[in-house]
């Protein structure tokens, strides 16, 4: 089954919402392979978003996603998990994100959007090894 690395940001546990995301996933089908709360460190924050290196807001974004505790999951179950995820999170701006997804019901600026899901099954496979390295493939 297709595996994808979720994260509820430090914005999500801040605001008491992580069983309100987690509860939306579930409802849905999907299943909790791997779930943990911990803060990121500034390493792990780094490697994760590498592709963003040489954006503008890459430092503050570094910072963001490691000011507080996330929860971190592996998410499973049937069809195409890593797009089912997305699709489930709403758009990277949650100012046009689609009523009904998580970031379109529940936030409102793009530096915190809650929500973090692998974009392809490269993405996913680097990053459920980067912060599950005990996990089988
Ligand atoms: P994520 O990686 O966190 O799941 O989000 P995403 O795929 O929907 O969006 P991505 O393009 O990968 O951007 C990663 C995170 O960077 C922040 N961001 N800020 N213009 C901006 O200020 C800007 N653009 C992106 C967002 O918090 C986004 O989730
Ligand atoms: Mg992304």
């Amino acid at each position: 089954m297709e595996k994808t690395l979720f994260i509820c940001k430090p914005d999500a546990v801040r605001r008491g919402l992580v069983g309100e995301i987690l509860k939306r996933l579930e409802n849905k089908g999907l299943r909790f392979l791997e779930l943990q709360q911990r803060t990121i460190s500034e390493p792990e924050a780094k490697e994760h978003y590498v592709e963003h290196a040489d954006k503008a807001f890459f430092d503050d974004l570094v910072a963001f996603i490691t000011s507080g505790p996330s929860v971190l999951a592996v998410v499973t179950g049937d069809g195409d998990v890593i797009k089912i995820v997305r699709g489930i999170m709403g758009a990277t701006d949650p100012s046009v994100a689609n009523p009904g997804t998580i970031r379109g019901d529940l936030a409102t600026i793009v530096s915190e959007n809650l929500v973090h899901g692998s974009d392809s099954m490269t993405a996913a496979q680097r990053e459920i090894k980067l912060f599950f390295p005990n996990l089988e493939a």
